[in-house]
């Protein structure tokens, strides 16, 4: 069947004069379909776990879902709007005369819920305190929100939005480099080594997208098209790239390795508990074991 979505949605919102084409509208559909395959992946592998053993899954597939609704409202040619190009271009290959330029805001709503979650994701990896881990999830949304600012603003005060942007970003890279790496250290084992993996990972690829977003809604250089293939590529690697590197190296790490509580019904009742229990620690610095019990499923 041939996909009509642009022909189909073409009396939705209004149009700009650059925008995708069939084969960008393609190449979305693509990206929704791999995102909504590796969601159903994640989600079943968590079925195999225990209960309490499943916080890594359900992150890394909350992840996916929301990138794959995302792909379908922008392979739909949804989830954008005209914004004129504050770099016209006519003698560009790529963008010749361009006056407005589609800007996906459906993107950034998918970067403001899933940046977070990535970082999440890493941090608890780590055993970061819950206060930095918020910190940095804050600089997070500064940077996405600030981004989209940007990208809708249609004078040179766009790149007062991506300077305070990348701000924001430099303060999530040193979370992650140095204090982040501090604690996987002090935890050692099957955490350091996963931590240091997807750190190296994430943050090599989260550097790309300042420049796919100077090229695309800031400087107005490459064509929707390519700027579709770009961002979709990174986003490919950077969330069930991601996902698959950290959930395979989680193997042999339990939640309770990491200090993290996550209880079993009944398991680990407060101090007031009428038989008078106390409340069960976990095993401490058992890290990397693989020997933790795997109660009842
Ligand atoms: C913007 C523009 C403002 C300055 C900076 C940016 C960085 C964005 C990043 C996005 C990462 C997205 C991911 C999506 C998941 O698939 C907002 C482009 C620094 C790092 C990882």
């Amino acid at each position: 069947m041939a996909n009509d979505a642009i022909l189909v949605n073409s009396v939705v919102g209004q149009r700009p004069d650059l925008e995708i084409t069939d084969h960008g509208s393609d190449w979305l559909f693509t990206v929704c379909a791999i995102m909504g395959v590796s969601t159903l992946a994640f989600m079943g592998l968590a079925f195999r776990k225990p209960q309490t053993e499943r916080l890594f899954h359900y992150i890394t597939a909350a992840i996916t879902c929301t990138a794959c609704i995302a792909y379908f409202a922008m392979g739909s040619n949804l989830g954008q709007t005209p914004i004129q190009a504050e770099f016209v271009r006519p003698y560009s290959s790529e963008v010749y005369a361009a006056g407005t330029r589609e800007i996906f805001y459906a993107r950034y709503i998918d970067w403001v819920i899933t940046t977070p979650l990535l970082l999440l994701d890493l941090m608890l990896t780590a055993g970061m305190p819950t206060s930095t881990i918020l910190a940095t999830m804050f600089a997070d949304e500064v940077m996405v929100v600030t981004g989209l600012i940007g990208a809708l603003v249609e004078t040179r005060y766009k790149w007062g939005f991506f300077t305070i942007g990348c701000a924001a970003f430099f303060f999530v890279v040193y979370e992650i480099l140095v204090d982040g790496r501090r604690h996987a250290n002090a935890l050692g084992g099957a955490p350091k080594k996963a931590f240091n993996l997807g750190g190296v990972w994430l943050v090599g690829l989260w550097f790309l997208y300042p420049i796919a977003w100077g090229l695309c809604e800031g400087g107005n250089v490459i064509h929707p098209d390519s700027e579709a293939i770009f961002y979709g590529i990174l986003d490919v690697l950077a969330k069930p790239g991601f996902g698959i590197i950290l959930i395979m190296l989680h193997r042999n790490i339990n939640a309770a390795d990491l200090g993290l509580h996550i209880r079993q019904p009944g398991q680990g009742l407060p101090r007031t508990e009428k038989h008078g229990h106390h409340a069960t620690e976990g095993p401490g610095p058992n890290v990397g074991s693989t020997t933790a019990p795997n109660h009842g499923v």
